[in-house]
C-alpha cells in the first residue's frame, strides 16, 4: 500500500482499443523543454502518468524526434522552435499568467500534439490538463483548446500550527508540515504541490492565522501552541527555502501567516505601531531579507485586531494604517498584503460588525492589499447569506475566503460537499455595480483573488473523509473556472478518483450534490438558522456537537418566536446590501426562505407561503435531513464490490456514524424548536425520538 492515497492523480489505465492506440500515438514519445524547474515538473509527472495511461514507458526527448509516427511537445513558444513553428504565437502571448494552449498540429510530416503557454506555470497546468483528459478517457485526437484561469490569485490557507504538527480545524489528522525537520523535504510535500497544481492553485500561506496566544485567551494549552510568529525569525526563514523552491517548480508562490506585533515579537522593537518608523524599517528589513532566500515569495496573510491577535488598534490606528505599513515593504519586490476583514467582538450582533468597520475604508487601501472575506457574516456555517461587504468596496481589491475544511458541516465524518455552497455563493448578485455584478465578477482584477481554507492532513486518505477530496478538487476546479458547473465538475472528479462506470459515477455524484442540503436540514432546520454547535474545548469536539441552548444570541429562540431580527428594527444588517437586495431581505414577504430566520424574528406559528407554520418547517427539515441521509448511505452501499473495498468500506463506516449524529442533531434541535414553541410536531415524530 502506498503511503498515502493518490486522490485523483491515480492514473489508471481507462481507456482501450482505438482510443487507446491514439493515447500511444500521440504520447509515447514526449520532447519537453528543459529551461525551468517547472519543466523538471513536467517532465517528472509524465513518467509517472504515462506508464499508467498508455501500458508502455515513454520516451523523453532532449531534441524533437525524428523517426516517430507522432509525438508530444511541450514547452513556450521562446523555448522550443518547434512549437513556435506550429501553433499562433501571438495567441499564446495574448494568455494570461497559467494560461494555456494545446493543439494536434502536424510538423514535420508528423502528427504532434503541443502543450504550449506563455510562462512555465501555464506549461504545468497544461501538462496536467492534457493527463485528465487522457484520465476521463476523452479523445485527444483533434485537440484545441485554450485555457486561462479567472483569477490571478487562487491560493490555499493552511491553518497548520507550526511545531506542533497540529492543523485547526483540520480533520485529515497532523499537519503533513514537519517544521523541526526543515530544511529536510518529506515526499508528501511534493505530492501535495502536484495535487495542488494538478487544479491550479498557486499559491500556498504556509501556516495558521493564529499566530500567537490570544490576548484574551483562558487557560486553554490549545492557544500555547500558536507559536507561527517565529517563522519570521532567520533561522526559520532559511529553513524555508527548500520548502518554497519545492513548490515554485509547480507554479505556487509561497506566502506566511505574520503577526502584526512582529517587529516587537521577533524584532525585539518596544512597539509595532504601523506610524513609527522603526517598526517601517523593521519590516522592510525583514522583507529584504525574505525575498534574499524566496525570490518569488507572495506576501503576508494577517489576522490583525481579531479573536485577540494584536492589531493597528493596539495603537489607535485603523486597518488602512495597519496594512498599508507593511505592503509598503512587500511593494517593491511585488509582494502581498492579504488583510483579513474577520473583525467581530463588540456588537450585539457580530453580522454588522465587518461592513462597518472596513466599508468606510474602501479606496484607502494599497494597490499590494488584498481586504480577504469570508464568504457570509458570520463564520463558514452550512449555509450564510453572502457578506455585505462584497457589494461595498468597489474600490479595494477583494478576495473571497472559502472554507473546504469541514468545521461547521460535519467535519471528517459527514460526507459534506461544499462545491454546491460556492456556487451559490459566486452567482449571488451583489449590485456592486449594478445590477448583475454576481460575486464571481468581483476578483477578476489584479490584486483580487479566492482563497480557500485547507482540509489535508496526514492521513492516508489528506482530508480525513475519502469523498472530502473533493473539495479540495472542487475548490481549484472551481477557482479556475467559476462557470464550470457543479455536474461537470463532480463528474471529472468522479472520473478520476473512481473510474468511469456509470453507476458509480450516478452514485456518487449523487451523493455529493445532496449532501451539503441535507447537512443544512439536520443541522438548522433550514430556515436560515446557524450556529447550534457545541463549543467545547476539546479538539474534535468543538463546533461539532449540537447545542442550541449555548449560543441564543446566533438563533433567537424565545417563547414568543425564533430567528433574530437583522432589519431596521433590529441589527441593521439587511439595510448593509445595496437596495434591491436590503428590500427584498427586510420584507418578510419577499426574504428567501431559506434566510428567513436569519433576517427575521417571527413566532413560532408564523405561516409561510405553503400555510406550514415556521416551527413545522423546522421540524420537517430536520426529519428529511436525516431521512437523506438514509438515503445517500443506501446508495453508496449499492457500490459494494463495485469500488476497491478500502475505500468502499471506509466510507460506509462515516456514513454509519454520520446517519447517528444526523439523528443526534435531530433529536436535539427538535426537542429545543418543541421546549420554547411548546407546538407539537403534526407528525407527533418528536415523541418517537
Ligand atoms: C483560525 C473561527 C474558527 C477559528 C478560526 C477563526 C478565523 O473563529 O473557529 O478556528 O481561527 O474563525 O477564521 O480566524
Amino acid at each position: 500500500m502506498n503511503q498515502y492515497d493518490d486522490c485523483w492523480l491515480r492514473y489508471s489505465c481507462v481507456v482501450e482499443g482505438e482510443r487507446l492506440d491514439s493515447y500511444r500515438r500521440w504520447c509515447t514519445h514526449a520532447y519537453v523543454a528543459e529551461t525551468a524547474p517547472e519543466l523538471n515538473a513536467v517532465r517528472d509527472e509524465l513518467r509517472r502518468a504515462l506508464p499508467e495511461l498508455l501500458g508502455t514507458d515513454p520516451h523523453l526527448w532532449q531534441h524533437p524526434p525524428t523517426t516517430v509516427e507522432g509525438f508530444l511537445a511541450i514547452g513556450t513558444p521562446a523555448d522550443m522552435e518547434m512549437i513556435a513553428e506550429s501553433v499562433p504565437v501571438d495567441v499564446v502571448h495574448d494568455l494570461d499568467d497559467g494560461g494555456f494552449l494545446i493543439r494536434s498540429v502536424s510538423w514535420d510530416g508528423m502528427d504532434c500534439l503541443v502543450v504550449t503557454a506563455p510562462t512555465d506555470r501555464g506549461l504545468v497546468y497544461g501538462t496536467f490538463h492534457l493527463l485528465r483528459l487522457m484520465q476521463i478517457g476523452e479523445p485527444i485526437e483533434e485537440l484545441s483548446v485554450r485555457e486561462e484561469p479567472a483569477y490571478e490569485h487562487r491560493v490555499l490557507n493552511q491553518w497548520d500550527t507550526p511545531f506542533h504538527r497540529s492543523v485547526e480545524r483540520g480533520y485529515g489528522g497532523e499537519s503533513i508540515f514537519d517544521w523541526e525537520r526543515l530544511p529536510d523535504l518529506r515526499p508528501r510535500y511534493e505530492a501535495y504541490a502536484r495535487l495542488l497544481a494538478s487544479v491550479g492553485i498557486n499559491g500556498i500561506v504556509l501556516n495558521n492565522v493564529n499566530t500567537t496566544k490570544p490576548s484574551r485567551a483562558s487557560a486553554n494549552d490549545a492557544f500555547e501552541a500558536f507559536e507561527g510568529w517565529q517563522l519570521l525569525e532567520s533561522r526559520r526563514l532559511e529553513d524555508l527555502t527548500g520548502l518554497a523552491s519545492m513548490f515554485r517548480r509547480y507554479g505556487i508562490r509561497t506566502y506566511l501567516s505574520v503577526n502584526f506585533a512582529s517587529p516587537m515579537l521577533v524584532g525585539g522593537l518596544d512597539t509595532a505601531d504601523p506610524e513609527n518608523p522603526d517598526v517601517r524599517a523593521w519590516w522592510r528589513e525583514k522583507v529584504d531579507e525574505i525575498y534574499d532566500l524566496i525570490p518569488d515569495f507572495g506576501g503576508f496573510l494577517v489576522k490583525a485586531d481579531s479573536e485577540g491577535q494584536p492589531g493597528p488598534y493596539d495603537y489607535d490606528r485603523d486597518h488602512v494604517a495597519g496594512a498599508n505599513a507593511i505592503a509598503a515593504a512587500l511593494e517593491p519586490h511585488g509582494g502581498r498584503v492579504w488583510w483579513r476583514a474577520f473583525v467581530y467582538g463588540s456588537h450585539e450582533d457580530r453580522a454588522v460588525q465587518a461592513y462597518e468597520t472596513f466599508e468606510p475604508l474602501d479606496g484607502a487601501f494599497a494597490d499590494n492589499v488584498t481586504v480577504q472575506i469570508k464568504n457570509g457574516p458570520v463564520d463558514f456555517q452550512p449555509r450564510e447569506p453572502v457578506s455585505t461587504l462584497f457589494g461595498a468596496m468597489s474600490e479595494t481589491n477583494l478576495g473571497l475566503e472559502l472554507q473546504i475544511t469541514g468545521e461547521y458541516t460535519g467535519q471528517g465524518v459527514h460526507a459534506t460537499y461544499h462545491l454546491p455552497m460556492w456556487k451559490e455563493v459566486l452567482e449571488f448578485d451583489t449590485y456592486a455595480d449594478g445590477e448583475d455584478t454576481p460575486v464571481r465578477s468581483l476578483f477578476e482584477d489584479d490584486g483580487a483573488g479566492i482563497v480557500g481554507v485547507g482540509n489535508v492532513g496526514e492521513d492516508h486518505n489528506w482530508t480525513g473523509h475519502y469523498l472530502a477530496q473533493a473539495n479540495l478538487y472542487a475548490f481549484g476546479r472551481v477557482v479556475w473556472s467559476p462557470d464550470r458547473s457543479t455536474e461537470a465538475i463532480t463528474e471529472e472528479w468522479i472520473h478520476q478518483t473512481f473510474g468511469t462506470d456509470e453507476d458509480v459515477v450516478d452514485t456518487v455524484s449523487e451523493i455529493l450534490q445532496h449532501s451539503w442540503e441535507a447537512c443544512i436540514d439536520y443541522e438548522t432546520g433550514g430556515l436560515g438558522l446557524m450556529h447550534m454547535m457545541h463549543n467545547g474545548e476539546e479538539y474534535l469536539e468543538n463546533h461539532y456537537h449540537p447545542s442550541p441552548k449555548e449560543w441564543p444570541g446566533y438563533h433567537g429562540a424565545s417563547e414568543d418566536g425564533i430567528g433574530v431580527d437583522r432589519t431596521e428594527s433590529g441589527s441593521g444588517y439587511a439595510a448593509q446590501y445595496p437596495p434591491p437586495i436590503a428590500d427584498r431581505y427586510n420584507s418578510v414577504r419577499t426574504c428567501p426562505e431559506k434566510y428567513l430566520l436569519f433576517f427575521h424574528h417571527l413566532p413560532w406559528e408564523y405561516e409561510l407561503t405553503d400555510g406550514t407554520t415556521v416551527v413545522q418547517r423546522l421540524y420537517d427539515n430536520c426529519f428529511a435531513g436525516v431521512e437523506e441521509i438514509e438515503r445517500l448511505r443506501e446508495r453508496w452501499h449499492g457500490l459494494d464490490g463495485a469500488i476497491d473495498d478500502r475505500r468502499y468500506r471506509h466510507v460506509a463506516e462515516r456514513f454509519d456514524e454520520q446517519l447517528a449524529h444526523a439523528k443526534r442533531w435531530r433529536t436535539v434541535l427538535t426537542s429545543y424548536f418543541y421546549e420554547y414553541s411548546g407546538v407539537p410536531d403534526e407528525q407527533g415524530r418528536i415523541r418517537d425520538e
